[in-house]
């Protein structure tokens, strides 16, 4: 009990600041149909447990301080036994609140589970990874890792896939949570009505680095959508032959060092590798969390030399001075920054 006392302002503080990140990791701020459809049932749940609780609080405290022994007053008061009308109503009101639960409930989880694709919808297949995030857009032909981009006011659809072990896909700003299973393909339904960077995450204890498994739903208007999937269909030919000498360098250490699991452009990759970098240079982050320009100012040189420092366990091995020197690491960061579909900054 002790102990309880100690825990609980902690808990009631980390629920209110759960809210509070820069990651908008929560499902109380929902930003679209899906995400608010779950949260009007959380709401509804909510709303009908507190009703029972104070119901029942409150006549509980009623009886007590009601009927409790008044002093010099020790006689035994009338023995009831059963009465119809209370035993119908505190039947009735349980069976009233469950069906005001289930209705919605059921009728919501039918709506949530419709995931067949119609000319409108935008099929994007997921892969997990340990411990990073594969997407394929099916229908238009390129792949993409760690951000997904989708378009805003369509429906896409999710087909969840996992390479290795069971993950879990999580955008809480936009959907509930499904799980990644090898072997089996799961599917869940979203939109985005607004432009945003929602932050998404792997749920499942997948391993080492389970906790650093984020990736983000990018969602852009239709016309920028368009433009993006254009580029990483067909990328300049700038990403695989770049026209200044430093970044022609860094393009010939990529061939030789980082080519057979990252793709760029179409080219390179494995199905065991790493993911597409085709518009690296455009994420907010490396690896799903890392800042670029946080403390170590040279996060991704770091990363390139000791990914295992940032993400125990992850299968990108490490380049150290004598496979990479320090030149070619230059000319590598400069090729990396020009790995990009969007904006040519
Ligand atoms: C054996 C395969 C392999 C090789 C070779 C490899 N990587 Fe990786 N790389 C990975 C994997 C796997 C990840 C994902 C790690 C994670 O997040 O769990 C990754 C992640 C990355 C990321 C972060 C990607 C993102 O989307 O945020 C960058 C950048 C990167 N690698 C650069 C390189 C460079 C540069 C080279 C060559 C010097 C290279 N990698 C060589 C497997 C590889
Ligand atoms: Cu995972």
């Amino acid at each position: 009990m002790k102990n309880l006392w100690r825990v609980l302002p902690f808990s009631l503080i980390l629920l209110l600041l759960a809210g509070c990140g820069k990651q908008n990791l929560t499902a109380l701020d929902p930003r679209g149909p899906v995400a608010e459809m779950q949260y009007s049932l959380i709401i509804l749940s909510l709303l009908i447990m507190i009703f029972v609780i104070v119901v029942v609080a409150a006549i509980y405290i009623y009886v007590l301080i009601r009927f409790r022994e008044k002093p010099g007053d020790n006689h035994i008061p009338k023995q009831v036994e059963g009465n119809k009308n209370l035993e119908i109503i505190w039947t009735a009101i349980p069976i009233v609140l469950l069906l005001i639960l289930a209705v919605p409930n059921v009728m919501d989880t039918f709506t949530l589970a419709e995931t067949e694709p119609d000319e409108d919808s935008l099929v994007i297949e997921v892969t997990g990874h340990q411990f990073w995030w594969e997407f394929e857009y099916p229908d238009l032909g390129i792949t993409a890792g760690q951000d997904v981009y989708i378009p805003t006011d369509t429906r896409i659809i999710f087909d969840l896939e996992a390479s290795d072990v069971i993950h879990s896909f999580w955008v809480p700003a936009l959907a509930g949570k499904q799980d990644n299973v090898p072997g089996i393909t799961n599917s869940l339904w979203l939109e985005a009505p607004e432009e945003g960077v929602y932050q998404g995450k792997c749920t499942e204890l997948c391993g080492e680095s389970h906790w650093l498994m984020d990736f983000k739903v990018i969602a852009v208007d239709p016309d920028t959508f368009e433009a993006w999937a254009q580029g990483m269909a067909e990328p300049e030919a700038e990403l695989s032959e770049p026209t200044g000498d430093v970044a022609a360098e860094g393009r010939e250490v990529y061939e030789e060092n980082c080519l057979s699991c990252h793709a760029v452009g179409g080219e390179g990759g494995n199905p065991q590798g790493g993911p597409d970098l085709t518009n690296f240079a455009e994420r907010e982050v490396i690896a799903g969390f890392i800042e670029w320009d946080a403390e170590d100012g040279d996060a991704l040189e770091n990363w390139i030399r000791e990914p295992q420092d940032y993400k125990p366990g992850n299968n990108m091995p490490a380049f150290g001075h004598e496979a990479i020197d320090e030149d070619e690491m230059d000319s590598l960061l400069e090729y990396l920054d020009t790995l990009r579909v969007l904006d040519s900054e």
